[in-house]
């Protein structure tokens, strides 16, 4: 009684404080202070000390963030035990420490290792919490465990849990560059490397360590797989070593991509052939010299004979001979060879009906099962493109009966939004880990593959490209790093739910009050959907500008080159023809029950319908529209899916931090105008290309628009954006060779409130500033000052300012005035004005 006075009298102190900064550094692991009376009372009865059984850094590390998460969330300072008969404790250790101290209690059969289980048991009329890990990591992840019920408020009394997690492999890899970039990395520089060299300063990658291993995460490649030469070179070697100091005490193993080429580029060989026995010879004293700084190495990842990589290829070799030179080396040490099956010719020949991209991965990989060594692992992307919004998943997941595999997800938003718009990517994870592929015609989910169930197969897992930065709060989009829980969530127990993992992270992210939990898991859980509205429906793909950036819509950035991610759009039809019958033949690599339902138009499921078979515009759905009018009406609903974002992220304010509120609204509102561009760019196109009319009549017909090209201009001029169908008409305005230019409109709408936005082209480089006047009376200023991708008009730069509720009458003059900066011309799309919403 007295201790739950105290408790709650040291909670009721903290109710007048102001709540910290959250600037999103601690990401889900914040162990915020339980405010809610009655929610830290049902605490109040855990143990007040902590006994530690075993030594071990990683145990140790359990033990000191179990002490951190208690102190956090109910204010107590745990004491540290040494005797267990001395009362109540928390007691960590491995299942046989645990068992040598509790006779009574025996380990939960089934145990695998990492696993650990939570069990409250009394003895000797005292208290005890027990966390036995299968082995050190199992007391860690427990650790964590506990703590994160305590996070979301769950009911401890009748809990007890035994837990083993689904996988070995369960890793996250960094596209970090030694120079400090990140390829395909949207959250500042390396947390690794700087400059050539790795960072005197490990402590991001400590830090990052601790985040991965909260979630179960336990190996972490960290260069690009389009690797260094200079990675396997000695000094390097020592420089990395510190690395895995840091990931050690938290049971993160480091692992490292490797270029195939290295025995020739950096090791004085005059050929890289693998099979060569100088080759075998130096990958040997490579490895051996590796362990000798790093005895925990976890292994090495390999991209090869793709996108320009070196790769057995060259002598006449397969994937086989390579993965298994490097397995054999690294085999003595425990070690792993990931191989990567994104193996694919991207100078095809766009002329040809039967290439295909899509094929690749099996047509190489397939041929070759089981005769992979049994510490490699083949590496495969989920879907058989490159990470798009929709795919099917790969059919080499059933091509491989006789050889380990992971699956790769992305967790980095390449395709889907690059931490710009809210993409919760956990839904399309689960899509993907939940299909089956009726591999011999039986149940064979892609996650029972890669667990090694479905073929009993010894090693398996997941790989998760994450490239988290130096952004302080990981990955610069703060509702992002929900992918980054959810992506060790599911590698954990593939059958968690997203609904779960949303609800989870959101409680622990931005606390358990009802309203923020269902509006953010709302949120979360309808956002790849709508992404994938305004992006690329019915299966065709991210419709993005493929060939740089992979951001902003640009259409036809896909066809006539030898990337081979056509749309195979003409003035009749659009898709790619995959079928055994008329097409590719991709569809004949799935097992028979799945390519038969993907064969046929009548079972072909509607959202992969442009993946797989090439139809007329005018082809009607299952859901009884047309294929193009779908198109249409899909953008129109996604970007009025992302508009909502806005509305219900508004609904939070002052029920989460400041400092985040701001920073996602900003994102929202932003995320809103490019979902519009988006849908325009993508809605246009189609429109010229099919010249079918929108049956309601909004394609190409925006009343409430005024084209920037259409106003009196002083100093703009008329430009055309490339592609086209970037800019609303084709075209904006520049202002070149002037220090400011204008451009004015008389407003012709019936006096009332409205909203006005202002759709314009923020360049990488370059602050322009904008000034918007009302009858001569600033209304707004603004800076373009973001950094997107591109430096001139078009899909990735275009954005949007909104003024809200603003009285309008006829006669009314607005006039935009630009400033240009370093090459930024003040570049404008077009003025819309529309009834507010303010107003009703
Ligand atoms: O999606 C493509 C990316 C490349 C990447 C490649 C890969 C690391 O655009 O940036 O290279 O996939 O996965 O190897």
């Amino acid at each position: 009684m007295r201790r739950l006075f105290i408790a709650l009298l040291g909670t009721s102190l903290l109710w007048g404080a102001s709540s910290p900064a959250e600037n999103g550094a601690d990401g889900w692991l914040r162990y915020a202070r339980i405010t809610d009376a009655h929610a830290a009372a049902q605490y109040a009865g855990l143990p007040g000390r902590m006994v530690t059984l075993d030594e071990s850094p990683v145990v140790r590390r359990a033990g000191d963030e179990l002490a951190h998460g208690v102190e956090g969330m109910l204010g107590r300072e745990l004491q540290n035990g040494t005797s267990l008969a001395d009362g109540d404790a928390f007691v960590l250790g491995t299942v046989t420490e645990v068992e040598a101290n509790f006779p009574r209690w025996k380990r939960p059969a089934g145990l695998r290792s990492e696993g650990f289980a939570i069990v409250p048991l009394k003895e000797h009329g005292h208290s005890y919490w027990l966390i036995a890990g299968a082995d050190a990591r199992g007391v860690l992840y427990g650790s964590f465990r506990l703590l994160e019920e305590i996070g979301e408020q769950r009911d401890l009394r009748s809990f007890a849990i035994s837990e083993s997690p689904s996988a070995p492999v369960r890793w996250v890899d960094q596209w970090d560059n030694l120079n400090g970039t990140i390829e395909r990395g949207y959250a500042g520089q390396s947390i690794f490397f700087d400059n050539g060299s790795v960072r005197a300063d490990m402590s991001r990658a400590g830090e990052y360590a601790r985040l991965l291993a909260s979630v179960g995460i336990n190996g972490c490649a960290i260069n690009n797989v389009n690797a260094d030469l200079k990675m396997l070179t000695p000094e390097m070697i020592d420089q990395v070593s510190r690395i895995a100091d840091a990931f050690r005490p938290w049971g993160v193993r480091m692992a490292m991509s490797v270029d195939l080429s290295s025995p020739k580029a950096v090791g004085g060989l005059d050929t890289f052939d693998p099979l060569d026995p100088r080759v075998i010879a130096w990958w040997k004293k490579a490895v051996d010299e590796l362990y000798a700084k790093i005895p925990d190495f976890a292994g090495f990842v390999v991209k090869a004979d793709s996108e320009g990589r070196a790769g057995p290829s060259q002598y006449g070799r397969t994937p086989v001979d390579a993965a298994n030179v490097l397995a054999r080396a690294l085999k003595p040490h425990g070690g792993l060879l990931l191989y990567r099956a994104f193996v694919y010719n991207h100078h095809l020949d766009w002329n040809d009906p039967k290439a295909d991209r899509a094929r690749a991965a099996y047509d190489i990989f397939h041929p070759l099962d089981g005769k992979f060594d049994d510490n490699v692992i083949v590496q495969i992307k989920h879907g058989p493109i490159d990470f798009q919004v929709r795919e099917p998943v790969s059919p080499l997941f059933a091509g491989l009966h006789k050889t380990n595999e992971a699956i790769e997800l992305q967790i980095t938003q390449e395709y889907t939004g690059q931490a710009r718009h809210l993409v919760f990517l956990v839904p399309m994870w689960k899509t993907a880990l939940d299909f089956d592929l009726r591999a011999e015609n039986r149940h064979t989910p892609v996650k029972e593959i890669i667990e090694g169930k479905a073929f009993d197969r010894p090693l398996g897992g997941f790989a998760g490209v994450a490239n988290v930065g130096l952004d302080v709060n990981w990955l610069s989009h703060p509702l992002a790093m929900a992918n980054l829980y959810g992506f060790g969530r599911l590698a954990w127990d593939p059958d968690t739910s997203a609904q779960t993992i949303a609800d989870d992270w959101t409680r622990l992210t931005f606390g358990n009050n009802v309203t923020v939990v269902s509006t953010i898991d709302r949120m979360l859980l309808s956002s790849w959907r709508t992404y994938e509205e305004y992006t690329g429906p019915l299966g065709l793909g991210t419709l993005t500008d493929i060939l740089h950036s992979h951001y902003g819509p640009g259409i036809e950035s896909a066809e006539r080159n030898g990337w081979g991610q056509w749309i195979r759009a003409d003035h009749n039809g659009v898709g790619m023809d995959r079928t055994v019958a008329t097409g590719t033949g991709y569809i004949g690599q799935y097992p028979p029950e799945v390519s038969k339902m993907y064969e046929s138009l009548t079972t072909c499921p509607d959202g992969l319908l442009l993946f797989m078979h090439h139809v007329a515009y005018t082809y009607k759905l299952h859901s009884g529209k047309t294929v193009i009018q779908h198109i249409y009406d899909a953008h129109y609903d996604g970007a009025a899916g992302a508009a909502k974002f806005v509305d219900d992220w508004q609904r939070l304010k002052g029920l989460v931090d400041e400092e985040r509120y701001e920073k996602v609204l900003a994102l929202q509102e932003y995320q809103a105008g490019h979902a519009d561009e988006w849908r325009d760019a993508v809605n246009q196109w189609f429109y010229k290309m099919s010249g079918i009319a929108d049956v309601q009549d909004r394609v190409g017909h925006d009343p409430n628009r005024v084209e920037a090209e259409d106003m009196q201009l002083e100093g703009y001029t008329q430009a055309e954006a490339t592609p086209w169908e970037t800019a609303s008409g084709g075209k904006g305005i520049v202002c070149s060779g002037h220090n400011a230019c204008t451009a004015s409109t008389t407003i012709n709408r019936t006096a009332g409130t409205y909203d006005i936005a202002v759709q314009y082209f923020d360049y990488r480089h370059g602050v322009s500033t904008y000034d918007l006047y009302l009858n001569g009376k600033l209304l707004k200023e603004w800076r373009a000052d973001n950094t997107l991708p591109a430096d001139k008009m078009n899909g990735d730069t275009s954005t949007r300012v909104t003024v809200h509720a603003v009285a309008l009458k006829p006669g009314d003059v607005l006039k935009i005035e630009g400033h240009p900066d370093d090459g930024e011309p003040s570049p404008l799309d077009y003025v819309e004005i529309s009834q507010s919403a303010a107003a009703h």
